[in-house]
C-alpha cells in the first residue's frame, strides 16, 4: 500500500506538471501501458495474502482511475490553451478600417485645357476637332501658306511615305502629321457658313526636339467669322480670355505687329508677367513681360478658298499653346516636369 500510494502521488505530481500533450502520453505509458508502473503494482497483489487481495485491488484501481481521469483533465486543459492561444493569434480586429485606396487626380495640363474650353464655352463658342494625320492641302495651301514658306521645309514638319499616291496626284497627298490646329478651322470653314465661332484645341507635330521644345505638344486656335468682325473685336476676346484666365481682371496686355501667313493684321500678344506683376524677374527674363498668343484678322485669301465671300465677312482667330500657360498659371518653369509623371510632383495638382 505505501508503494502504490508513492506511485499514484509521483504520478499525479507528473501529470499536472506535463507542459503538452506527447509528455501527457508518455506519461500514460509509464503509468498505466501494459508495462506501466500502476499495472506492475496491480500484477503484485498475487504476492499478497489472499484476504488482503481485495482491498488492495480496490485500491489499486482506484488509484488507475484516478490518474486517468487526471490525465484526461489535464489534456482537456493543454488543448483548451492551444486553442485559446491559436484564437488570440489569428484575431482579427473587424472593427479597424479598411485600407484607403490612394485617389488619382486630373494632370494639370489637363485641368488648364478644361479650363480654356470652359471659358470659350461660356462665351458661345464651339469646341471642333478634326484629323491629326493631315493633308498637305489642310495643313498650308488652304492657310495661305506659299510652297516655298519656311514652315514648309521638312525640318519643321513631319511627312508621311506614299510615293506613289503622291506622284499619280492624289489630293490627299503628300500626308503629315499637323503642325497647327488651323487646319481643323479651314476644313469648318469649307461646309459652314458665317456666323461662325468655334476653338479647335489638340495635339499638333513639329520635327524640332530639345530641351524647350517636344515633338507633340497641345495648341489651341480659335476663330471667329462673320460680318463686321474686327481687330477690335479680336483685342476684347484676347484681353478678357487672358485676365479670366490668370484670375486678374486689372492684367495688363499688349499687342505688337506680327506676321503670319493666314491673317493681316497679325499681332503677338503679351501679358504682363503674372510672376513678378512686371517688376522684372527670371520668369520673364526681367522684361516684364510674357509671350503667350499670336492672332490676326483672318486673311481674305483665307476666306475665299474655303468658299467664303470675303468682300461680306471678316473673321479673327488666335492660336496659343495651352501647355506655356499651364505652366505659367501654376509657376512651373519646366517643362520637363510635366512629362517625368513623378507623384510627387503631380500629387500638388490633385
Ligand atoms: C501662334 C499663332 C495663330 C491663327 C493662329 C488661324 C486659323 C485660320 C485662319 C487664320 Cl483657319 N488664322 N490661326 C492665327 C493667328 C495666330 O497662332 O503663335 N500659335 C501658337
Amino acid at each position: 500500500m505505501n508503494e502504490l500510494a508513492a506511485v499514484r502521488e509521483e504520478a499525479l505530481g507528473k501529470v499536472a506538471e506535463a507542459e503538452d500533450l506527447a509528455t501527457l502520453e508518455a506519461l500514460r505509458v509509464a503509468y498505466l501501458g501494459k508495462k506501466g508502473a500502476l499495472t506492475g503494482v496491480l500484477k503484485s497483489l498475487g504476492k499478497l495474502p489472499p484476504e488482503e487481495r481485495p482491498a488492495a485491488g480496490a485500491a489499486v484501481n482506484a488509484a488507475k482511475e484516478e490518474v486517468q481521469a487526471a490525465l484526461e483533465a489535464r489534456r482537456e486543459a493543454l488543448q483548451g490553451a492551444a486553442l485559446e492561444a491559436q484564437l488570440a493569434a489569428e484575431a482579427v480586429d473587424i472593427t479597424l478600417p479598411g485600407r484607403q485606396g490612394s485617389r488619382g487626380g486630373r494632370h494639370p495640363h489637363a485641368v488648364t485645357m478644361a479650363r480654356i474650353v470652359e471659358i470659350f464655352r461660356q462665351a458661345g463658342y464651339a469646341v471642333a476637332s478634326g484629323p491629326e494625320v493631315e493633308s498637305d492641302y489642310y495643313n498650308f495651301e488652304a492657310l495661305n501658306i506659299p510652297a516655298h514658306h519656311p514652315a514648309r521645309a521638312m525640318h519643321d514638319t513631319f511627312y508621311l511615305e506614299g510615293r506613289e499616291e503622291q506622284a499619280a496626284g492624289d489630293p490627299r497627298w503628300p500626308r503629315l502629321l499637323r503642325t497647327h490646329t488651323s487646319p481643323v478651322q479651314a476644313r469648318i470653314m469649307e461646309n459652314t457658313q458665317p456666323p461662325i465661332r468655334i476653338i479647335c484645341p489638340g495635339k499638333v507635330y513639329r520635327v524640332d526636339s530639345d530641351v524647350t521644345h517636344t515633338p507633340m505638344f497641345h495648341q489651341v486656335e480659335g476663330l471667329v467669322v462673320g460680318e463686321g468682325i474686327s481687330m477690335a473685336h479680336l483685342k476684347g476676346t484676347v484681353i478678357e480670355f487672358l485676365r479670366v484666365f490668370f484670375n486678374a481682371d486689372d492684367l495688363a496686355v499688349r499687342f505688337r505687329p506680327s506676321y503670319f501667313p493666314f491673317t493681316e493684321p497679325s499681332a503677338e500678344v503679351d501679358v504682363e508677367c503674372v510672376h513678378c506683376r512686371g517688376d522684372g524677374c527670371r520668369v520673364c527674363s526681367h522684361t516684364g513681360w510674357l509671350e503667350v498668343m499670336g492672332c490676326g484678322v483672318v486673311h481674305p485669301n483665307v476666306l475665299e478658298m474655303s468658299g467664303i465671300d470675303s468682300e461680306r465677312f471678316s473673321g479673327f482667330a488666335f492660336g496659343f499653346g495651352p501647355d506655356r500657360l499651364s505652366m505659367l498659371y501654376y509657376g512651373v518653369d519646366d517643362l520637363r516636369l510635366f512629362y517625368e509623371n513623378d507623384l510627387r510632383f503631380l500629387a500638388q495638382f490633385a
